[in-house]
């Protein structure tokens, strides 16, 4: 490893922004512990994320900042764009957290799933939003201990479908990502463990979440998670892919092997938490990916990728059923 300040770093198929971090604390308009985890989202040629910020008690809310080129010149909102309201809503007791923002096209609205960080543990709950200014919530749709969801922007055979991460009570035996499915955003079953955390050795061994929404492709819904590697000094949050069937998302049809990203930085090494890259969103534009994500639970950073390119490495990646 040559460069510890953020440069390119062999293999990975995600340059870093040399710009990085594109977002902290430092920047942003009133006091907080940190900025990260952002969702991403591209309105009419501007880039609106939507930042998980922690204040000074641990608990979290969400601040939009907009950019023209999703670089640099942020505006960031003067207060908190959406807050937890334990009074109305219980579950956002401790706060809300790591948001993901998926267009529905069909009801010319933004879904946001985050998660309510309740006196039971994480749950997911969900708001739309035509402006990003007001919000409507839906409410909690899955019990805790349940996070990183995200919608799909179409309906599969008249259904809405979401991308989650329950840990079950007996979580000896992992916590995998699941799809559920539901007729009205509210309601929702069906519910299929899709992938599986792998054992043992490997990178994303014991815990996987889904990362940023899937992204459609013409060779299927590209997925974007995390694995959580446990070791003496802690865990290291890595990122990797996989290629869900385009009619039918509980098909996965591919899987990378290896790891795609991984904290390397001196800015994803060291943090709040160390050793992690979160992201909560990506956006396609042109032919490049811009991904966003939270670097160490402190700042938010960017890293892009040429979109042919990642598909290529997907389409190269094993089939969907390894074997450990
Ligand atoms: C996960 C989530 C993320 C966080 C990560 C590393 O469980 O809570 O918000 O970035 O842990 O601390």
């Amino acid at each position: 490893m040559k460069d510890k300040t953020g440069g390119p770093f062999s293999r990975e198929l995600f340059t870093r922004s040399p710009d990085n971090p594109i977002l902290s604390v430092e920047d942003w308009p009133y006091a907080a512990n940190s900025v990260f985890n952002a969702a991403a989202a591209e309105v009419n040629g501007e880039t609106i994320l939507l930042a998980r910020v922690e204040d000074f008690r641990g608990i979290s809310h969400l601040t939009a900042a907009r950019s023209n080129d999703g670089i640099s010149n942020w505006q960031i909102s003067k207060e908190p764009t959406l807050r937890p309201e334990p009074k109305k809503y219980p579950e956002e007791i401790w706060g809300i957290e790591d948001p993901r923002i998926t267009r529905l096209e069909e009801l010319k609205s933004w879904a946001i799933c985050y998660t309510a960080y309740s006196k039971g543990g994480p749950m997911v709950s969900l708001a739309t939003t035509s402006d990003f200014k007001t919000f409507e919530r839906i409410g909690p749709i899955m019990p805790p201990e349940d996070k990183d969801a995200a919608l799909f922007p179409v309906k599969f055979k008249g259904l809405w479908a979401m991308l989650h991460r329950p840990v079950p009570k007996m979580a000896m035996f992992g916590a995998h990502i699941w799809i559920s499915f539901s007729p009205n955003l509210k309601h929702w079953g069906e519910h299929r463990e899709i992938i599986q955390a792998r054992d043992g050795g490997w990178w994303d061994a014991g815990k996987i979440g889904l990362c940023a929404p899937p992204m459609e492709t013409k060779e299927g819904w590209l997925i974007l998670y995390h694995g959580v590697r446990v070791t003496a000094s802690g865990s290291i949050y890595r990122l990797g892919l996989a290629l869900l069937d385009l009619e039918d998302p509980t098909r996965v049809i591919r899987r990378s092997d290896e790891w795609v990203f991984g904290p390397k930085a001196q800015y994803e090494r060291e943090g709040d938490v160390d050793d992690v890259v979160f992201p909560c969103g990506w956006i396609k534009k042109g032919n490049k990916i811009f991904m966003y994500y939270g670097a160490a639970d402190s700042r938010i950073c960017l890293a892009t990728a040429d979109f042919d390119d990642v598909v290529g490495f997907i389409l190269k990646s094993p089939s969907g059923d390894y074997t450990d």
